[in-house]
């Protein structure tokens, strides 16, 4: 298939018949009640952000209602999902994270 050359330009892949899978964007959803520190600890945690990246994101979902936490295959998007809203809820926060085909 095509592949994407690491300076953006498009070339011929060397094994045709390799497909990339469909990829996946996992977002974090503002809401009025989940602390900030929780928030850049879930990116710093599961998104492996450093601190100035994760307390960036966080501000950005707090002021425009979601942001992107990352780009995914659909079983890693999946898997990231699912232990965020899981890890929330055990801390008895409302935070949402969710996937959108890319
Ligand atoms: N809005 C929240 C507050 O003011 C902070 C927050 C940011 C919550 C990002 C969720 O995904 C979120 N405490």
């Amino acid at each position: 298939p095509q592949h994407t050359h690491e300076h953006g330009v498009a070339v011929a892949s060397a094994r045709p018949g390799v497909a990339r899978p469909p990829l996946y964007t996992v977002f974090l959803l503002n809401d009025d009640f989940t602390p900030m520190d929780f928030v850049v600890d879930v990116l710093m945690q599961f998104f492996t952000m450093d601190l100035e990246k994760a307390t960036q994101v966080m501000l950005h979902v707090h002021t425009r209602g979601r942001g992107v936490c990352g780009v995914f295959t659909r079983e890693i998007a999946e898997s990231k999902v699912a232990q965020v809203n899981d890890y929330a809820r055990l801390n008895q926060h409302p935070l949402l994270c969710t996937m959108e085909k890319s």
